[in-house]
């Protein structure tokens, strides 16, 4: 159990107001009596897009800005949740290993995503909860701006339901890369909860519910999303830069067909996975089994190239014996670019590698030269840029003391992410603003990125 001070720290007192409020809502909602605070983070991704569900490598940044649950233990399965942020209309259902989801989008399914997962690892004896939700601005994840909002909810319920089941979770055990680092109870519990969250449909891998789950102040976290034997996960937390500041610029901006558009790049992964595996079945000097884009990542990209068409469709893929999968909304005349998706991953994971270095090396000029680039690629080989986010990015490469910016999160809208010297932020944020609301017509907002620590419980 952390305090507010331990998780905000100067900011703990404007917290506290907010927890006071939560709690009063509570009351009136569900009556008097025990209550128990939780919270989960959303992140903002520094570098490593896509690279997660093929067993890459990632450098999030858990934000201090959080989604809490106020709940109580129920006597019965039933889960009741009410939301302090308006449009987001009380529910109720009954938690168990087959939960019905809601409407498509409808934000219950985040809870009925988390409650089905841990209905099926309890059992049929698991109380359901009553709970209000507060993840709402100015302290709250900003909505479908590729900050893990609907992973924080997860993940918050999730932890809820767990320790008031009895579950409770450990506190932050130390990165398992270290000698001393311990078997990662947060690792499986993210673990857990990247698939509680294909529920609602999207294929993504375990960058968001990790950095939900395993935050620290003021550290990025580097993490190897390839699991050892034993399910481990290799972590390092890594200070960030001391005189820049992450800026987080959200667009505003959220395209519809992004869900579906996410699953088609999986599709691309998992189609050069295929076609690379039959290429290397049998072939001499080459061991193990590929599951993942990953197992390729030291082989010269001009060796693979040639085997990954430009395009190819699902249909066709079936035609040479290689599989996708349960992967919703593809269709299969899909016309899947594998080739500049699969170049995307291989190169993005390298730039993780390096950028990570430069965190370490305390070089900053490397880093903000290697979020550009990865910025390029994802703009040109993953396609997941769009004219709101090329103008937030030009905008930042045209203000003063920037080391570098990119888009972060899935892409098709949502944030870019920049490195901003502290003596440049005023100007950058006059400038990015002034030239996004004259190219666009729109109005972006702004803030500084203070990493905090994983989700848990609360002392109120
Ligand atoms: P966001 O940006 O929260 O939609 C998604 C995936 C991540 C990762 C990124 C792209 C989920 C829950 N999250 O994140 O796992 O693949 O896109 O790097 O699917």
């Amino acid at each position: 159990m952390s305090t507010l001070l331990e998780i905000y720290g100067e900011e703990a007192g404007r917290q506290s107001a907010r927890y006071a409020q939560a709690l009063a809502a509570f009351r009136a909602a569900f009556g008097p009596g025990e209550v128990h605070a939780f919270r989960a983070p959303g992140r903002v991704n520094l570098i490593g897009e896509h690279t997660d569900y093929n067993h890459g490598y990632v450098l999030p940044v858990a934000l201090d800005r959080d989604i809490l649950v106020l709940a109580r233990r129920r006597a019965d399965s039933t889960l009741r949740l009410c939301n302090l942020e308006a449009g987001y209309a009380p529910l109720a259902f009954s938690a168990g290993p087959a939960i019905p989801p809601a409407t498509r989008g409808d934000w219950s399914n985040y809870a009925r995503a988390a409650a089905q997962a841990l209905a099926r690892r309890i059992g049929p004896c698991m109380a359901g909860l009553d709970g209000l939700v507060a993840g709402g601005a100015p302290y709250g994840v900003p909505r479908g701006a590729g900050l893990s909002s609907s992973s924080a909810l997860t993940v918050v319920v999730a932890v809820a339901l767990a320790h008031l089941n009895g579950q409770a979770l450990g506190p932050d055990e130390g990165d398992v890369a270290r000698p001393a680092g311990a078997a990662g109870e947060r690792a499986a519990f993210a673990f857990f909860c990247s698939q509680a969250e294909w529920y609602v449909g999207t294929r993504g891998g375990i960058m968001d519910h990790f950095a939900a789950l395993a935050g620290r102040r003021d550290q990025a976290l580097f993490l190897d999303c390839r699991p050892d034997a034993g399910g481990r996960y290799a972590t390092e937390h890594l200070p960030l830069p001391d005189s820049y500041r992450l800026l987080v610029v959200d667009s505003g901006v959220h395209h519809e067909n992004a869900r579906g558009q996410f699953n088609e790049r999986v599709g691309c992964c998992r189609a050069g996975v295929g076609l690379l595996q039959k290429y290397y079945a049998g072939r001499p000097g080459t061991t193990g089994g590929i599951t993942h884009l990953r197992d390729l990542q030291d082989v010269p990209w001009r060796e693979l190239e040639p085997v990954l068409p430009e395009e190819i469709t699902p249909r066709e893929l079936r035609r040479q014996d290689v599989e996708l999968g349960d992967l919703p909304g593809l269709d299969d005349d899909t016309r899947l670019r594998v080739r500049a998706r699969c170049r995307h991953v291989w190169s993005e994971n390298r730039r993780v590698l390096a950028a990570a270095a430069a965190l370490r090396a305390k070089d900053v000029a490397t880093l903000g030269k290697l979020l550009d680039e990865a910025h390029a690629s994802a703009r040109d080989d993953y396609e997941i840029s769009c004219p709101e986010l090329e103008s937030l990015v030009g905008a930042a490469h045209e203000a003063g003391g920037v080391a570098g910016a990119r888009l972060t999160g899935a892409g098709w809208g949502g944030c870019m992410v920049a490195l901003v010297h502290a003596s440049a932020v005023a100007a950058f944020e006059e400038h990015v603003r002034r030239r996004y609301a004259a190219e666009t017509g729109l109005a972006c907002s702004i803030f500084a990125c203070r990493a905090g620590p994983g989700a848990g419980l609360v002392d109120l």
